[in-house]
């Protein structure tokens, strides 16, 4: 595979059309946006213009579907022009007309189709896939409105909609040959003895395509999101009947289909517009699956051979039904070969264990909107349970778990473990509990099915296009390829012990520090001492991510400071970004926590930079972009077994933050990878989370036994941090105290947690030792890269289970 040419002649002329279009008679007459608008179009016309390279789909390379509710994509533009290798070239034509390209870069609007690590992780595989060859289209949807925008007033969060303007987004690419209809609600009709399904009514999907380009590779896959419009634009037969009305109100519906994206992060709300917009979703795309297998002159028997469909997470689980449905309806196969077929197609990934992130659907909802698809579920459920009686005769406890519907609930991940050939957890240790916690009656059934594949991260954003100091020097040291074989930084180590190299890498983190002390300024108002330690916690604001007990840590921090003003104290700047879930009422008072106490830390002069705080509002891919190469400690301290991966605790060691961390998720291998030296690893393991929830865990015993503890939460019930409202903080006190039971351990792991906080300190107080400890994290960082993540899932499920 050859590299994407660059044309400068026909990117000018590319770029003429675009301001031309505008109605302008020089492109000096574009505004900065206009020129982000037109950059992008002339881009997307010249990438589409070159053919579509997918790496050929030949045995034994499965095409990949790889179908998730949301991409979280962030920014396109600069990322292509990294990826197709058009960077320096675009730059020189832009430079003709006086504009620098990065100031136009930062015009583009972010595309927030998703929630969070989820969401991410499928952008990174896309990227990924591309890079390394791996034939693959993304599957999703078009929201209109993406994850909400946030602001803080008077420190609580408040949200607004994200109108990313989708209409007017240059990249995409929208093919109407690839329309489809999707029916939804109705009856079943016997036709000899044959149920067929009858919809009550029709909407129309619309395809919109996003390029992914691949890495300097001239490979573009399309990343298809789908669309929800009225099957008729008008229903002109009712309009004479003078029914207009109602025949309007099917299109109005029918668009609201794919108007917002839930902004829910590991929890199920179970509303009926989810369900509808995840049918949606799994309907257009199997029409568009077989339709390619179809239009290759293949027949529907061998479409295991050629297609797999990657579920990430239970969202997409209609999907299977919907298969069966089409082979057993429209292709009149047998329920044998139906079977046979779907459960050779699909691959299912889990990415939590919380109970309530675990979907669950209400039964006369879902027969309600797809009659049809409940009756297969049905049938499917009663040949289950002739396997489940086989294996364990008379056993209901087993049946009552592994049922797929069970007191009116249809279990979504027992489908997907069900009607697929693999099962996959995103790190060592998830994968582990996968199998021990919550699947260990399938894995006896079908051990077989059970697979780890660790999360990755593209190096291409989450280095390359991020950090381009730290790339470059890594660039002139390394002297060989490494952005898409992320293991050669292991070569790294060897300039670990090298002064000079050590100062040229301090002064790009310090480089990185100063820019983003200055753009913190600018968004906040907040002036924040670069020479400070930059202690970073971003990530959806949840309970189990502990972002209070960073919290409880930054009032201990200050009262010490504040008893004693001659502290040596290291100083630190504790920088926030997460967004709460709107309905999540406990995460949004954790928020308005975080801001009280930043408020007065702040804005107490005899703190001055020994300690600042900041709450970034409105965190997304762009912010994240700046944080990262900016951070010097990276805060990942989840209770120990419920965070199944994090992949930005990948991103930051990446970058040469130092983690502190329990031994959760990935951060277990981020820990074996960069060695216990250079890591701070703290708190309750899995085990023994278990084993005090099983003795009475009682926060108030660890309270009493902890000064410090009492003392600080003293300050958050006391109304210190309020103006002395002693109900401010109600919920979080609540949620930690005796009543609430304290969950999530922060109490018991306040402790364990301070005493990793001092010896960073200790560490930092030796600039030379860190740094060497921050560069083997850079070093070691390579099995991190989301293309090692595609290979294990190419070699141990797409390719191995054929
Ligand atoms: C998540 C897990 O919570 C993360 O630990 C994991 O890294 C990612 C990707 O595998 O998946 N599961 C999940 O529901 N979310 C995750 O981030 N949340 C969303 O983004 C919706």
């Amino acid at each position: 595979m050859t590299q994407h040419q660059f044309d400068p002649s026909s990117f000018t002329n590319a770029l003429t059309r675009q301001w031309q279009r505008f109605g302008l008679r020089d492109a000096r007459e574009m505004t900065r946006t206009q020129w982000w608008q037109a950059l992008s179009g002339a881009l997307a016309e010249s990438v589409a213009e070159q053919p579509a390279v997918t790496a050929p789909t030949s045995a034994p390379q499965r095409h990949v579907n790889y179908l998730s509710m949301e991409f979280l994509i962030g920014r396109l533009t600069g990322n292509n022009l990294l990826n197709l290798g058009w960077y320096n070239g675009v730059n020189d034509v832009l430079s003709t007309f006086d504009v620098t390209l990065s100031d136009i870069l930062e015009r583009e609007t972010d595309p927030a189709l998703g929630n969070g690590g989820l969401g991410r992780l499928a952008a990174c595989f896309l990227d990924s896939m591309a890079t390394v060859g791996q034939p693959a289209i993304g599957y999703g949807l078009n929201y209109q409105y993406g994850l909400f925008r946030q602001r803080f007033v008077d420190g609580a969060q408040h949200e607004s909609p994200d109108d990313w303007q989708r209409d007017r987004y240059p990249w995409f690419n929208h093919n109407a040959a690839l329309n489809v209809q999707v029916g939804l609600g109705g009856k079943i009709i016997k036709e000899n003895g044959e149920s067929r399904w009858q919809p009550a009514y029709q909407l129309l999907g619309e395809a919109w395509d996003l390029p992914v380009v691949g890495y300097q590779n001239g490979v573009t896959q399309p990343l298809r999101l789908w669309q929800a419009k009225h099957a008729q634009p008008f229903d002109l037969s009712r309009f004479n009947d003078g029914d207009f009305l109602r025949a309007e109100q099917q299109g109005i519906d029918a668009e609201k289909l794919t108007k917002v994206l839930y902004p829910n992060d590991n929890h199920q709300a179970g509303k009926k517009l989810r369900l509808m917009q995840q049918y949606f979703q799994c309907a257009c795309t199997l029409v568009d699956i077989l339709r390619r297998h179809h239009q290759a002159g293949r027949t529907i028997e061998t479409l295991p051979d050629y297609e797999v469909i990657q579920l990430n997470d239970t969202h997409p689980t209609l999907a299977i039904p919907e298969l069966l449905r089409l082979l057993l309806d429209e292709h009149q196969l047998s329920w044998d070969q139906a079977l046979k077929i779907t459960q050779r197609t699909f691959a299912y990934t889990n990415h939590t264990l919380m109970p309530e992130a675990l979907e669950c659907w209400d039964v006369r909802m879902v027969r309600s909107l797809l009659p049809r698809h409940m009756m297969i579920i049905n049938t499917l459920n009663a040949q289950l349970k002739q396997q489940v009686d086989a294996q364990w005769p008379g056993d209901e406890a087993k049946w009552a778990k592994l049922a797929l519907v069970h007191n009116n609930q249809l279990r979504m991940a027992n489908l997907c473990v069900t009607g697929g050939f693999a099962v996959n957890g995103v790190a060592a240790l998830h994968s582990k509990l996968v199998v021990q916690d919550l699947f260990p009656e399938y894995h006896q059934l079908w051990p077989q099915k059970f697979h780890n594949v660790t999360n990755g991260i593209t190096p291409r954003r989450w280095i390359n296009q991020c950090n381009p100091a730290l790339s470059a020097l890594i660039d002139k040291t390394l002297q060989k390829p490494w952005i898409n074989d992320l293991d050669a930084l292991k070569a790294l180590e060897n300039y670990a012990d090298d002064a000079a190299f050590r100062a040229e890498y301090r002064a790009i983190k310090q480089q990185n520090k100063e820019e983003l002390a200055r753009w913190i300024a600018a968004r906040t108002s907040i002036h924040v001492d670069p020479n400070a330690m930059f202690d970073v916690q971003i990530k959806r604001l949840h309970e189990y991510k502990r972002q209070h007990l960073t919290l409880l840590h930054i009032i201990a921090l200050w009262q010490t400071i504040v008893s004693d003003p001659q502290a040596n104290r290291v100083p630190r700047v504790v920088l926030f970004g997460a967004k709460a879930a709107p309905g999540y009422y406990l995460a949004k008072n954790i928020i308005y926590a975080i801001n009280k106490v930043a408020e007065t830390v702040n804005n107490d002069p005899r703190v001055g930079d020994r300690l600042k705080v900041v709450f970034i509002p409105d965190y997304n891919v762009s912010v994240a972009e700046r944080l990262i190469p900016a951070a010097d400690l990276s805060e990942q301290i989840s209770t120990a077994g419920k965070e199944a991966s994090g992949t930005g605790n990948m991103k930051l060691a990446l970058n040469g933050a130092l983690t502190i961390g329990t031994l959760d998720g990935a951060n277990v291998e981020i820990a074996e990878q960069v060695g216990s030296d250079n890591i701070f690893i703290f708190g309750h393991t899995v085990e023994q989370v278990s084993a005090l929830k099983a003795a009475g865990y009682a926060p108030q015993t660890w309270r009493k036994k902890d000064k410090q503890l009492d003392q600080v939460l003293k300050a958050l019930e006391n109304g210190t941090f309020s103006n002395g409202d002693t109900e401010a903080f109600e919920s979080l006190l609540h949620s930690i105290g005796p009543k609430g039971g304290d969950p999530y351990l922060v109490l018991a792991d306040f402790r364990a947690y301070l005493e990793a906080q001092a010896q960073a300190e200790a560490l930092w107080s030796d600039q030379d030792a860190w740094t060497r400890a921050a560069i083997l994290n850079t070093a070691r960082c390579g099995m991190f890269s989301s293309d090692r993540a595609i290979r294990d899932y190419q070699h141990r499920i797409w390719q191995a289970s054929r």
